[in-house]
């Protein structure tokens, strides 16, 4: 699409194809895509294909009519083969040639089968219908607007859209929520009179594999129907899902369900009733039953009124308290969308002990690739480590995140309407990163930086961008809260750094540093408990000082200044160490950037370098608040004597 950058497509990465001939079998929508792929770079690179038999350097069959994402690659003595019995198989299938370019008809003979570890790959957009006055079109959103929506209408720029699925098809997603989970009024009525909105972006997305969902407001009955209760077991209330569920299904035959954010943050839910969050899925579930779609309901419920005073209440306790007791109670298409650690989003954290504790219910695990609290797409940071490190954590042995996530992975989408889809050009890396990581949560994932730096620079521009980016995230959790403390970032818009900004306030977001010392205890023996929501392996690990790894130290312990960590460095030493050595990261990296100029094209290398400008300031600015912050509670100096002002 002219204008708007190829990302990890670029013509390029056609060429392979393109000048080979392909024969295609099989009909439907997605062999259609995939034809119309082929056809492209074939009248762009010279070769050819066909829908009939006949000579051939690859073959693409689709051998059956299923749901199948499953696909079989051969490279033989006849040829490149890929055989799906499902068409989403195929299409994956034509992407992993794609990916693999020369090789692919070059490389040695091989056979393999290819099939996604987890069912659901998902994008939840958090973008608003109408501009919200405090949130913007896009909550959360650092890539300029919606793809979808501006100033309370559908944006009909259906060729973008095609392009971002397109995008996603390619990294294996089959499933986007395009709208906020936060529903105010005009959002909300995408469920009823203003479905067909919805319906212009599904069939768009249906064209790439990928199935439509909605956020939906539980309030829906009261402030669409009129009802006077929106109780889950009331019949009327049910009887209105129903409804208004048939219609949509009328609209979309292959909607994908209802995602749904309640009491939670002011959202309504069935709390008001004196329900269980159980009835409430379970009534929205028994309305998509009869078409095969799925509610997910997500498990960020806790208290965001909280008394700072009163040390009894944890925001960390607060999803596993709420959800455990309804283990067993969930219906079968209902999900529970959980993040991925217990607080929201922070730079470090536990794995949330919510996973894994609820063996007799489908979970999905969320993730967010909107940066949020790392660095809002302005700072370099490459989250494939930190996501890769919570899908390989077993909460109990043998048993990985990743495989729990029975009912699917899902991301918070980082893109917007900015030519590069995600405001800083390598954050695109974050995206295709966690696509590749839903396919197969425990696949190498440096492995899936070099396959997005290959697709998306080419191989001369690869060392560079690789070491700007592969320690990205590391780095910036040394400039930023340390310790897994997490938040002391600016209250409201979440930027930059603001030690105390949320110490006081009732977010439940406290770090409770003093003269003595700084964390949270969370111990069971003297503290809040959490560390006993874990199975009892990791409850002891993260019980006593002692055994708690230091990366999340603070987190589960409040500690003195001078305690020493298993690195050998006081915390102390360790946090004036760590803020600078952040800084001088930012440093050498902006330099590598620079000297990757020649081998990056000029528009993106100038895009990062203005970034890389704001970055530095920044990290700067985090350094300093917060050695600044800690030499004046310890009155501890810096042993190498830097300046702390
Ligand atoms: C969509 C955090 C964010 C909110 C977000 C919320 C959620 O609190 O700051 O913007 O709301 O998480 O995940 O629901």
């Amino acid at each position: 699409m002219r204008g708007v950058d190829p990302a990890w497509l670029p013509d390029e990465v056609f060429r392979p194809i393109g000048t080979r001939r392909t024969v295609i079998r099989g009909s439907g929508p997605l062999v259609d895509t995939v034809y119309g792929e082929l056809a492209e770079a074939c009248a762009r690179y010279g070769g050819g294909v066909s829908r009939e038999p006949g000579p051939h350097d690859l073959l693409l069959e689709l051998s059956g009519s299923g749901d199948s994402e499953e696909f079989t690659y051969e490279l033989g003595a006849g040829g490149t083969t890929v055989t799906a019995s499902g068409a989403r198989g195929l299409l994956y299938g034509f992407f992993h040639v794609v990916r693999l370019g020369e090789e692919a008809f070059l490389g040695e003979p091989v056979r393999e089968t290819h099939r996604p570890a987890v069912g659901l790959r998902m994008l939840d957009h958090w973008d608003n219908v109408a501009v919200h006055p405090v949130m913007g079109q896009v909550e959360r959103g650092y890539a300029g607007g919606s793809l979808f929506w501006e100033d309370g209408r559908a944006r009909g720029d259906l060729e973008r859209v095609a392009a971002y699925g397109r995008l996603l098809a390619s990294c294996g997603i089959n499933a986007v929520a395009v709208n906020n989970v936060n529903v105010h009024a005009v959002e909300a009525r995408l469920l009823t009179d203003r479905i067909g909105e919805v319906a212009e972006l599904a069939g768009v997305f249906r064209a790439y594999g990928i199935r439509t969902h909605l956020s939906v407001t539980f309030a829906a009955p009261i402030v669409l129907g009129g009802l006077a209760t929106a109780d889950p077991l009331d019949p009327e209330v049910r009887a209105w899902w129903a409804a208004a569920t048939a219609r949509v299904y009328e609209a979309i035959p292959d909607f994908g369900g209802y995602v749904v954010k309640a009491d939670s943050e002011g959202q309504p839910g069935p709390f008001a009733y004196g329900r269980s969050h159980a009835d409430g899925a379970n009534m929205l579930a028994a309305a998509l039953e009869p078409y095969g779609g799925t509610v997910h309901w997500r498990a960020f419920v806790y208290d965001h009124h909280q008394d700072w005073r009163d040390r009894t209440t944890d925001r960390a306790r607060a999803a596993y308290d709420h959800f455990t007791p309804l283990d067993g109670e969930f219906a079968a298409n209902a999900v529970l969308q959980v993040k991925h650690g217990p607080m929201d989003f922070q730079v470090r954290e536990p794995v949330s002990p919510l996973i894994g504790a609820m063996p007799g219910t489908r979970l999905a695990v969320e993730l967010q690739a909107t940066q949020e609290y790392t660095g809002q797409q302005r700072h370099v940071c490459w989250l494939g480590p930190m996501w890769s490190e919570v899908l390989r954590f077993e909460p109990e042995e043998g048993s990985s995140v990743g495989e729990l996530a029975r009912g699917g992975l899902v991301a918070v989408s980082n893109v917007g309407d900015d030519p590069f889809w995600t405001g800083h050009p390598l954050a695109q890396a974050n995206l295709y990163t966690f696509a590749r990581l839903a396919w197969r949560p425990d696949a190498d994932v440096g492995g899936i930086l070099d396959e997005w730096i290959g697709l998306t620079f080419g191989s001369e521009a690869a060392a560079g961008v690789r070491a700007v980016m592969a320690g990205s995230w590391r780095t910036y959790e040394k400039y930023t809260a340390p310790l897994g403390v997490g938040f002391m970032v600016q209250p409201g818009h979440h930027y930059g750094p603001s030690v105390d900004g949320y110490e006081y306030s009732p977010w439940g977001t406290y770090h409770f540093a003093d003269r003595d010392g700084v964390g949270v205890d969370r111990s069971v023996a003297s503290g809040t408990g959490y560390a006993g929501q874990y199975g009892k392996r990791w409850a002891e690990v993260y019980e006593t000082v002692a055994s708690c790894p230091d990366e999340l130290l603070l987190f589960f312990h409040h500690v003195p200044y001078g305690h020493v960590l298993k690195s050998g460095k006081t915390v102390i030493q360790h946090i004036y160490d760590t803020h600078f050595e952040g800084v001088e990261e930012v440093e050498q990296a902006q330099r590598e950037w620079a000297s990757s100029a020649g081998v990056v094209d000029p528009v993106r290398h100038a895009r990062v370098a203005g970034l890389f400008e704001e970055q530095l300031r920044s990290a700067r600015e985090w350094r300093d608040q917060i050695n600044s912050y800690f030499f004046r509670k310890s009155g501890v100096a810096d042993e190498r004597g830097r300046t702390i002002y």
